[in-house]
């Protein structure tokens, strides 16, 4: 089995399933792929030296070697919360009014990824496949190129890839997606991220796209294609049916007094929509007053990203829609919003959801969304709740019988809570097995053997000219 090297911005292997604190998506899914493969997880460290240094330093961390290096100050100012952050993230989730062109940023992201590139090459042996992750390093493979690899490369984007009108607001956005035609593999979440991409290559560049998938571009070919991501289903449920889960689940119930829960899980962060969802659940509030005394919402919020201003004005925006609706509809003995900050592990996390008559999901645009499948995946198959999704969502595409909404109406999604908290249980039960089975047959490994097996290449004597 080839060596898998595994490159992402931060190297984050998950703790055991009961400990503390929001995991992003990515780090949940890589280290379920890096415990079948030997191999090195290589990333920055998350700490900062007063200088770049290049110091390696390698571990065992359950059952996973890392590698990372730290970042001095400037770096991370103008490549993660510069670039990465400012710029490439609210440009892919189609938010060009947040968008900060700076050129530090762009130097900065590419001095980054030079070093990387400078770190990762004396790791990797001529038949390792390399695998790099998200908007952190889109130019990686080029720089990997430069220095004489001729492995097999691949990139897969975590998050959506904008329309070509969005994209070519950035600054030098020709030299991102040439350097990223370096790659022998590029994997999106969805088709629609997938055919933004090519639309580009082939408006903006002049490459060509063919049926099978292959990009084409200045004697260059380079696999796209769509890989959903999913959740490591077995690890989920077993984190599910633990005892923490069963606790959680029993405090979440004895809480609620009877009231039916709809629950909300994210990073704070302005793609998931939690203005807007906190406005239309103000809105059901409102229009159904026989049905709002019945329920409550519990937002689970983790912070993300203080450093980056637009994500403390979030917080604080939050935080006053979430009082001032507390205080509109707030009664002795209720209060319909319970906003929290703080993380929870993934079993807790497991009973919460299964505790709730309604998972809340409703990113204004989303790569893909793992919340969705964990409420699926965390349902009782009795008597399930209900998901409300949005369809900007890459998750839509796989859920499709969840409630689907646009994130941005207010009355679309008060609406949809109402017809979910009334919806009869054979509906519920319809509706979650069909969404289950997807959650469970498109996991994270199914998704990893995928990636891996693309990565790989086809066999040798795939080409029947070369057999004969
Ligand atoms: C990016 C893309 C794509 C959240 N709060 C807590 C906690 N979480 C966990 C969830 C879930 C993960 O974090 C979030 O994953 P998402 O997919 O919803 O979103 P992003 O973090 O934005 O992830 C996304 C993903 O990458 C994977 O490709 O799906 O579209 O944006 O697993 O459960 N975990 C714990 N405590 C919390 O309080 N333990």
């Amino acid at each position: 089995m080839n060596r898998l090297i595994v490159v992402s911005n931060r190297v984050s292997v998950p703790k055991a399933a009961d400990s503390k604190g929001a995991q992003g998506g990515l780090a949940v899914a890589l280290a379920a792929a890096l415990r079948e493969h030997r191999g090195i997880w290589f990333g920055w460290s998350g700490n900062e030296t007063e200088t770049f240094t290049g110091h390696l330093n390698m571990q065992r961390q359950h059952g996973v070697t890392t590698a990372t290096i730290d970042l001095e100050h400037q770096d991370i100012d103008e490549y993660y919360n510069g670039y990465a952050n400012r710029t490439l993230w609210p440009l892919f989730h189609y938010r060009v009014d947040l968008t900060e062109y700076e050129r530090s940023f762009g130097a900065g992201y590419e001095r980054v990824n030079q070093r990387f590139a400078d770190s990762v090459t004396p790791l990797v042996e001529p038949d390792d496949l390399v695998w790099i992750h998200d908007y952190h390093l889109l130019p990686l493979g080029k720089f990997l190129r430069d220095r004489g690899m001729n492995n097999r490369i691949g990139l897969f984007l975590h998050i959506p890839w904008p329309p070509t009108r969005l994209f070519v607001s950035l600054p030098f956005h020709e030299r991102l997606v040439e350097h990223m035609l370096h790659y022998d593999v590029i994997g999106f979440q969805s088709r629609e991220w997938l055919e933004s991409f090519n639309h580009y290559v082939e408006k903006e560049l002049g490459g060509t796209v063919s049926d099978d998938g292959t990009v084409e571009w200045n004697g260059r070919r380079v696999v796209a294609r769509a890989f959903p991501i999913g959740i490591d289903y077995a690890e989920f449920m077993a984190a599910a049916e633990s005892d923490i889960a069963k606790r959680a689940f029993e405090r979440l119930k004895s809480s609620a007094d009877g009231k039916k829960v709809i629950i909300g899980v994210d990073r704070l962060d302005y793609s998931k929509g939690l203005v807007e969802r906190f406005e239309s659940y103000h809105r059901f509030l409102t229009e159904h007053p026989e049905a709002a005394k019945d329920v409550v919402l519990l937002q689970i919020a983790p912070p993300s990203r203080e450093d980056v201003n637009t994500y403390q004005d979030i917080r604080n925006t939050l935080e006053q829609s979430a009082g001032h609706i507390n205080g509109a509809h707030a009664d002795v003995d209720w209060v319909p919003i319970r906003y929290v900050n703080q993380g929870y592990s993934r079993a807790e996390l497991a009973g919460f959801y299964r505790a709730s008559r309604v998972g809340l999901v409703t990113p204004l645009r989303d790569g893909m969304n793992l919340v969705a499948k964990e409420y699926v995946a965390a349902q009782d198959p009795e008597d399930p709740g209900v998901l409300i999704l949005s369809r900007f969502a890459g998750a839509a595409l796989q859920l499709a019988e969840a409630l689907l909404v646009n994130p941005h109406s207010s009355e679309e999604v008060g609406d949809a809570i109402n017809t979910a908290l009334s919806m009869p249980r054979e509906e519920r039960i319809r509706r979650w097995q069909s969404m289950v089975q997807s959650v469970r047959d498109e996991d994270v490994i199914a998704w990893r053997d995928d990636f891996v097996t693309a990565l790989k290449g086809p066999p040798a004597n795939a080409n029947p000219r070369q057999a004969a």
